[in-house]
């Protein structure tokens, strides 16, 4: 431990807190309800396959986003691969290196190069001032990610769509419940992609959609998500296997039923920690607009380390030690990470901004399972590391 045991609670003192606090603690919605869908699908013994829950599950998302195509997927890095196939792109395609290296695997994955671009400090979103000076005779697309939930300058990264022939689509894995100018995620560009990983806001256990009001676009990606079949023995396109199960569905369905009080709950936590680590020097929460949807689900902290009496990296390491397994999400970013790092070894020079803010973010434990007693403690473990940053970090080096 590296703080006295007055403040090393976990593990030290209440049983509750023995077990880690993990970031991306999934959000479970009425175990009854769950039940009783599981059940109903084995009665069915119809288990994949666009059955039944699934049909469901996309008409309600599609319905909540205000789009007029939902196709539900096995998971978003999976929906991410079908909708940069079939959207035709190639040759190189235009995207954040500030994101989770998926984006970027859905793209090289299919020998598309990414092309990294810089971000913009204030939102953590692509900056499309960086974006235009990237496009080369090979760029066919720009893949924005809306990250943290705060969709990225949709306007203007499709303007510069319109005016050099490029497609554009979104990576709204984080942003589902989210909304710019009062339009929910799920309707900018030709499509977008959704998440419903365990960790996300809105939880399938594993699941992805991409939503779209493309009729011709939702079509093809219906069927690229069935090995391409355009009915019993008819093959009409190169497909894959993205289906989304019927337990999955199950579990989406169970999660929509209760995500106003997820809301709520992470609202209530993020404006917690917001007033508990106010007036730290050197650390900031990111912001939410409140004249916006915002899903609340990502606690993300900046340390300025000039102001800070400890970077992030030393807080972070007094936040594992006391048993709160903060994250550095998505440091070193994507043009640090094979084989990225390899192809492209000079990336960095054009992203000051990744490489700067990349260094300063962790996020905190939050959802359902996160309490403001909790928050309360985890803040009180940062005031005090800061207060004590001397010996704190006299404490770390002994550990490494
Ligand atoms: N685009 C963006 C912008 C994304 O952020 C992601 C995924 C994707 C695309 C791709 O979406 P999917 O293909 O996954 O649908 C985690 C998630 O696995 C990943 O979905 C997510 N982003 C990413 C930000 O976080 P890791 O490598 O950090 O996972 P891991 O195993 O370290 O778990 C994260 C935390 O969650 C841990 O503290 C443990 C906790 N956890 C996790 C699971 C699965 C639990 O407490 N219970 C659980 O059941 O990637």
């Amino acid at each position: 431990m590296i703080l006295d045991k007055k403040l090393a609670v976990f593990g030290a003192g209440d049983p509750a807190f023995a077990e880690p606090l993990h970031v991306g603690r999934p959000n479970i919605g009425n175990r009854e309800q769950l039940l009783r869908r599981i059940n109903g699908m084995l009665d069915r013994r119809w288990l994949s396959n666009d059955g039944p829950l699934v049909k469901e599950f996309e008409a309600k998302i599609a319905n909540y986003v205000g789009v007029k195509h939902c196709i539900a997927m096995c998971n978003a890095t999976v929906a991410l691969e079908i909708a940069i196939r079939a959207l035709e792109l190639k040759g190189e395609v235009i995207v954040p290196s500030y994101t989770f290296v998926a984006t970027a695997h859905a793209l090289q994955w299919q020998e598309i190069a990414p092309v990294f671009a810089d971000m913009d400090p204030h939102t953590c979103n692509i900056n499309p001032e960086t974006v235009e000076r990237l496009i080369t005779p090979r760029t066919t697309g720009i893949l924005g990610v809306h990250v943290w939930g705060r969709p990225c300058d949709t306007n203007v990264l499709e303007a510069i769509g319109r005016k050099h022939r490029l497609k554009i689509m979104f990576d709204a894995a984080h942003a589902f419940g989210c909304s710019r100018n009062g339009t929910m995620a799920g309707s900018f560009g030709e499509c977008e992609v959704f998440s419903f990983h365990a960790t996300k806001f809105l939880n399938s256990f594993e699941g992805g959609a991409i939503v779209t009001n493309n009729d011709l676009l939702a079509e093809k990606i219906r069927l690229m998500r069935n090995f391409g079949f355009k009915g019993f023995d008819n093959v009409g396109y190169l497909g894959v296997n993205g289906k989304m199960t019927e337990v999955c569905a199950a579990m989406g369905l169970t999660s929509l039923e209760i995500i106003d009080d997820l809301i709520a709950t992470n609202r209530r936590n993020y404006e917690a920690y917001v007033r508990l680590l106010y007036g730290l020097a050197g650390i900031s929460a990111i912001q939410y607009n409140p004249a916006e949807h915002n899903n609340y689900h990502y606690i993300v902290v900046e340390v300025d380390p000039e102001k800070s009496s400890l970077n992030r990296d030393e807080l972070v390491s007094v936040l594992h030690a006391e048993n709160v397994l903060a994250r550095k999400y998505f440091w070193p970013g994507c043009h640090r990470m094979e084989p990225y790092r390899s192809l492209q070894p000079n990336a960095a020079l054009l992203l000051p901004e990744t490489e700067r803010v990349a260094s300063r973010i962790f996020l905190l434990p939050t959802g359902q399972t996160v309490d403001v007693a909790t928050i309360e403690i985890i803040c009180g473990i940062i005031r005090k590391a800061l207060s004590e940053s001397t010996s704190v970090r006299a404490a770390l080096r002994q550990t490494v």
